[in-house]
């Protein structure tokens, strides 16, 4: 077993007081560092990815430009590359972190999956690479990004748990249907 730890868009512009600020992001970024200082060296590869949006565009629909942002298929103006909002946030201790994931540059990419590295290489060869077979996922926002990235892993063929202690949602409705859904997909929520 080759276990990889994917932790998805600790971001400032997820967290409180960021533009797109979830309840509770701040403190995932805490938990996410205490659980690296424990057991970062239980993982064999540890990912982190970051929401990388272009700032001249309304990046495929998913910026909210002409009207109000629906928070379900539209944002405000969130993470834009460079920005300190695109940021990992600083209580989220990057110092483990073996691969970094950019994504989003030009299009919604809700999965980490869709993103890659700043070599150019896609995360699922880079778990490839590494013959990864398990993976946790932690992060925000539960009921989107986390969602995505935890379907496409499954779809991937890896064996998935949610750690569910280390993520954050936008809305509790919507955070409980996308764990319902990963369980039923075949996700541990562990
Ligand atoms: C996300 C809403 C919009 C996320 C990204 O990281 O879950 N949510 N863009």
């Amino acid at each position: 077993m080759t276990r990889a730890l994917l932790v998805v868009d600790v971001q400032n512009d997820f967290t409180e007081g960021g533009a797109l600020g979830v309840v509770g992001g701040a403190d995932v970024a805490r938990r996410i560092s205490g659980l690296l200082a424990r057991q970062g060296d239980t993982y064999d590869v540890i990912v982190a990815s970051r929401d990388w949006h272009d700032a001249d565009s309304d990046n495929g629909g998913h910026f909210a430009t002409d009207e109000q942002p629906d928070f379900v298929t539209t944002w405000p103006v969130h993470c834009v590359a460079g920005t300190g909002g695109a940021e990992y946030h600083p209580e989220f201790a990057t110092d483990s972190v073996d691969v970094h994931v950019l994504k989003g540059q030009g299009e919604a990419s809700y999965s980490a999956f869709e993103g890659s590295t700043e070599d150019g290489t896609a995360l699922r060869d880079v778990l490839d690479a590494n013959e990864v077979t398990d993976i946790d996922v932690v992060g925000i926002a539960t009921d989107y990004c986390v969602r995505a990235s935890a379907l496409d892993a499954i779809h991937h063929g890896l064996t998935v748990r949610i750690l569910t202690e280390f993520v954050a949602g936008v809305a509790p409705e919507s955070s409980e249907t996308a764990l319902k859904e990963l369980s039923d997909a075949g996700a541990v929520l562990a």
